[in-house]
């Protein structure tokens, strides 16, 4: 049977933990960049949700999520197209998109502490993670870094669902540079971080998630559960993007 796939690359993400792949999008990168510019236009209030921080240069937006009603593009890429037939290879079943959100990290925009994903995944088992490079990701930009052969387990967590800062750093971390519109599978339990945006242009992500069929259709309950955890109050100083609190940004 035809896959999008190779066993190369779906024995590499087994052993792994991540696999890149290039030749999944389903547009022109110019045509992917454009569609991820209509999103972060769109206005605040709708139900889509937008998230800022501040950097040294001002306000920016730092993640938009919940938004593939609106852009029939960005649905295509993520939800008919090679991106979720590959995500269904690497699970092992037919994949159901189970959340989207666009990782912006313009310029000064700030990174993320260790963590694996899994912990701000309610109501799933089978899930994966998935970055699709809008533009190229590199050191300077704030790229992933993630552990190799690490996704067994939940590592012991600190309060903020993060890895615990003792245990993150005997981890070796290294950098996964993309070019702009290669993708990467990386498993839910795969340790990652990346740092702050220090370069002069944006290093702007797509973060599809994906369950498996089995497990049901659940994006709608997940941005449910989310709406309910953002309505509690959130400390002081932090910006909450996620069910765990993994972002390091400023708030506006
Ligand atoms: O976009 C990044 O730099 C890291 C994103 C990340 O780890 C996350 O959103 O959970």
């Amino acid at each position: 049977m035809a896959t999008v796939l190779s066993e190369a690359e779906r024995e590499h993400f087994r052993r792994e933990g991540w696999v890149k792949v290039s030749g999944l999008l389903d547009c022109s990168v110019a045509e992917l960049q454009e569609a991820v510019d209509l999103v972060a236009a769109l206005p605040k209030g709708g139900e889509w949700l937008h998230h800022f921080e501040m950097t040294d240069f001002g306000p920016a937006l730092a993640r938009t999520e919940n938004f593939i009603a609106c852009s029939p593009l960005l649905a295509a890429v993520l939800v008919t197209g090679k991106i979720r037939v590959g995500a269904g290879e690497l699970l092992g079943e037919e994949a159901l998109l189970y959340k989207e959100k666009i990782n912006y990290k313009l310029v000064g925009g700030a990174g993320f502490a260790p963590h694996q994903d899994k912990p701000a995944y309610p109501f799933v088992n089978k899930v994966l993670s998935v970055m699709v490079a809008v533009d190229a990701a590199t050191l300077d930009n704030g790229c992933l870094q993630v552990v190799d052969r690490h996704h067994a387990t939940v590592l012991p967590q600190d309060d903020r669902g993060c890895i615990e800062q003792g245990l993150a750093d005997t981890l070796h971390f290294h950098p996964m540079e993309l070019a702009a519109g290669e993708t990467l599978f990386f498993d839910a339990l795969t340790p990652h971080k990346s740092a702050s945006n220090t370069s002069l242009l944006p290093r702007r992500a797509l973060y599809p998630t994906y369950n498996a069929k089995s497990e049901g259709d659940l994006r709608t309950a997940y941005y449910e559960e989310k709406l309910k955890a953002f309505r509690a109050p959130v400390d002081e100083g932090v910006v909450r993007l996620s069910l765990i609190q993994d972002f390091e940004g400023r708030p506006v």
